[in-house]
């Protein structure tokens, strides 16, 4: 257990033993850390005796449709009026979409978070940037409260820790969120099924466009900068949406030599959004910054009001300048 501030902490397991009735929602869009976490505090506030309803906007990728209670979630805002609401892996209440309704009929309010950004929109707000992900934070929560987790639990916690820590690469991978997930483990979890379910199972034709797009990868300066422009005329082709295809700028990114990837969608005629990935050298979100976006050192984002050809100029030229600092 190392939550820095226990007492906020304890403060909401009194806000949690005076409710009733439950809410629990994430963010829009969901990924896995968005679904594990609110599944798996969902499952177990239910195993240990609350009542509680789950509320996600969005549709649920194929890919997670696997985990335990995801039929239980509820996809539309109601009248219902809860005790508490708990909101997770949430930045800002926007993330919520259309179930800020079901919020705002909510008596109080509790975020649990693991963005740095974290806006503290609650009446209680538990941000811990520590974290690998809102699923391992939840998890030692609920640990901290000696509730139950059982095996449906520890899958979904683990699903989200597997997810927002890149496969256990990324730097916010502890030395804790290991000794967590061993923990996970030994309640019996199938994880190497849990990874196949996540990561074996690509739509073929989102497979495909992806291989397409990396064929036609562009080098700049010295092969130093990968650069792939995502069309929509290329989306067409394939029947995917831009929602579908991601990853393409990490991959790019770890090629021999290059220092900054770079992958540019069309949202519209003057609209590119720029996702940018470094390897550490560059700082990226000097970039970002420069055009109101956001990020860090080493994965930055943002939009230009100009279309992909114009952009692309734009970013390789933003690029040239880094380099040369
Ligand atoms: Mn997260």
């Amino acid at each position: 257990m190392n939550l820095q501030n226990i007492n906020y902490v304890n403060l909401f397991k009194d806000k949690l033993d005076n409710s009733k009735s439950i809410a629990l929602m994430s963010h829009k869009d969901p990924d896995g850390d968005c679904l594990g976490s609110l599944l798996g505090f969902g499952h177990i506030l239910q195993t240990n005796g609350k009542s509680i309803k789950m509320y996600l906007e969005g549709e649920i990728p194929f890919n997670f449709r696997f985990l335990p209670d995801i039929s239980k979630i509820f996809n539309k805002p109601d009248n219902d009026i809860h005790d508490l609401v708990l909101v997770l892996d949430c930045s800002d209440i926007t993330r919520i979409g259309s179930m800020v309704d079901v919020f705002n009929n909510s008596k109080k309010s509790v975020c649990i978070d693991h963005h740095v950004s974290n806006d503290g929109f609650c009446d209680l707000d538990i941000i811990e940037s520590d974290y690998s992900s809102t699923g391992e934070l939840v998890y030692e929560i609920c640990k901290h409260f000696g509730y139950l987790i059982d095996k449906e639990a520890a899958t979904n916690i683990y699903a989200a820790i597997l997810t927002d820590t890149g496969k256990f690469i990324y730097n916010n991978t502890s030395s804790q969120t290991m000794r967590n997930t061993a923990e996970l483990i030994d309640k019996g979890i199938n994880f190497s099924k849990i990874a196949e379910n996540i990561y074996g199972n690509e739509d073929k034709n989102v497979f495909l466009i992806k291989n397409r797009i990396m064929s036609e990868v562009e080098f700049y300066h010295d092969g130093k900068v990968s650069l792939a422009p995502i069309t929509k005329a290329i989306l067409d082709d394939y029947g995917v949406s831009l929602k579908d295809v991601d990853g393409i700028v990490e991959s790019i990114r770890d090629i021999e030599g290059v220092m900054v990837s770079c992958v540019l969608k069309e949202i519209s005629f003057k609209n590119t959004k720029v996702s940018l990935r470094s390897k550490g050298e560059i700082d990226v979100s000097a970039i970002s910054v420069r055009y109101n976006g956001g990020g860090h050192e080493r994965a930055a984002g943002f939009n230009l009001e100009s279309d992909i050809n114009e952009s692309k100029k734009i970013i390789v030229e933003q690029l040239r300048k880094q380099m040369e600092d």
